[in-house]
């Protein structure tokens, strides 16, 4: 009975989305465009939730609360933008996977990463045990997020003696995309099973460095307190009150540009400077150190929308080997289309969404790491609850990040520098 009491009290406690909608506009024009962007840091709204970046002809995806939605139908009545609602009540969605996550039994290791969204202390226990398995090294960064937890780093190699060329992943940057969380965790259990064929020709060719929960402070807020939290936990020391910063737009990659706020407020607050968050200085520091090994690739993990995103994110100036990396990344995507039939676009956010500044893996490839990608994962825009997705999509989001990455592993030829 006590878990059931457990779940009620965080229901209690939770931050409600009664009434809150989901709406979908998308933007014809490049005035469109400015118009939806400069809504954001406006100030007229008590908090519009951008759940999908700003696209040309894409969907845009923006949670409403019931104060706002009035004033919103008027301003985007008012320049001729139509909408419609994907969703009235967010919070019967949010229940909705509360209950369908509660019905997936634990297992004999605890919770079951391959079927439901495990909290951080079931993450962090699952791990311990997988750091008995010889071909995976659970370590932690040097210093710790905000509020002092951990940050894991898991290593799968083939062999822990004969070190190999890293390839980074990184995902849970952002605490709401659960399905990020999820897919890293099924890939650490997928590529340490040596009967795995696929997984064998990986680390044949890569070490992998698997860094499944970026933001643990925000994921563990994400599941006691707000389900759609985003940025860290951090005391904010910008411009007017608010909680947290946007670890996806505080990396040294033309940190303070296009796409990011000064407002504390903001689902996009940049931060103070570039790195003023532990857990992004965290993971460059683990990444970049004194002896860490050669990194040939670096994967940032979200979701929603179904792209692969290409450097840069930042300007729509083309890095020198771009077309190299449009086509490993579509060689990588015509695999991960066979998994479900989801054709994801592949492209660099100024050319198919937005620019925004500060993000990873631009400063990945900036530091010399020839391949760089953010994966957004399932589900597509405009079709459903976006974040709030059912914990029975996990096995093939897995699958999806698996085998493009199988593809990049073993693709003919990655020897750009
Ligand atoms: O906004 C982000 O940080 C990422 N999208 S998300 O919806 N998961 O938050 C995209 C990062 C890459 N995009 C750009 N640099 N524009
Ligand atoms: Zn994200």
């Amino acid at each position: 009975m006590w878990y059931i009491a457990i779940f009620f009290l965080l229901g209690v406690c939770a931050k409600d989305f009664t009434g809150h909608r989901l709406i979908s506009i998308t933007a014809r024009t490049n005035a469109d465009l400015e118009f939806l962007n400069s809504l954001s840091d406006s100030g007229a709204f008590e908090e519009l939730d951008f759940w999908t970046e700003l696209s040309l002809h894409h969907p845009v995806e923006i949670r409403v609360s019931p104060n706002d939605f009035e004033k919103l139908q008027q301003s985007l009545y008012d320049v001729g933008l139509t909408y419609i609602i994907l969703n009235h009540n967010i919070q019967d969605t949010i229940d909705d996977e509360k209950i369908a996550m509660a019905k997936v039994p634990k297992n004999a290791n605890g919770c079951d990463v391959t079927g439901t969204y495990c909290t951080f202390a079931e993450i962090s226990a699952w791990l311990d045990e997988k750091d008995a398995d010889p071909r995976v090294q659970v370590s932690v960064t040097a210093t710790s997020s905000f509020e002092g937890r951990p940050i894991f780093i898991v290593k799968v190699a083939a062999d822990m003696n004969n070190p190999k060329e890293a390839v980074w992943i990184e995902a849970g940057t952002h605490a709401r995309e659960w399905i990020a969380v999820s897919s890293a965790l099924n890939l650490i259990e997928r590529l340490s099973d040596t009967q795995d064929t696929f997984a064998n020709e990986m680390l044949s060719n890569f070490d992998f460095y698997i860094v499944p929960v970026h933001n643990p402070d925000g994921y563990v807020y994400s599941h006691t307190s707000n389900r759609l939290w985003r940025k860290n936990r951090q005391t904010c020391t910008g411009i007017g009150s608010g909680v947290g910063t946007d670890l996806n737009r505080n990396w040294g990659a033309g940190f303070g540009g296009a796409g990011t706020s000064a407002f504390c407020s903001s689902h996009t607050y940049r931060g103070s400077a570039a790195f003023s968050a532990p857990e992004t200085a965290a993971l460059r520091d683990a990444a970049f150190g004194a002896d860490s090994p050669y990194i040939r690739a670096f994967f940032s993990v979200h979701c929603y929308s179904e792209f692969m995103l290409v450097p840069y994110g930042y300007t729509s100036t083309k890095p020198a080997r771009y077309t190299h990396l449009v086509e490993v990344a579509d060689a990588m995507m015509a695999y991960l289309e066979t998994v479900d039939n989801r054709y994801y676009l592949v492209g660099t956010p100024p050319d198919i969404l937005y620019a925004a500044s500060g993000g990873a893996y631009d400063y990945f490839y900036i530091e010399g790491v020839p391949y760089a990608y953010t994966y957004e994962l399932r589900p597509q825009s405009g079709t459903s609850n976006g974040f709030v997705i059912s914990p029975s999509n996990i096995p093939t989001a897995a699958e999806e990040l698996f085998i493009s990455l199988w593809a990049f592993a073993t693709y003919d030829n990655l020897n750009y520098d």
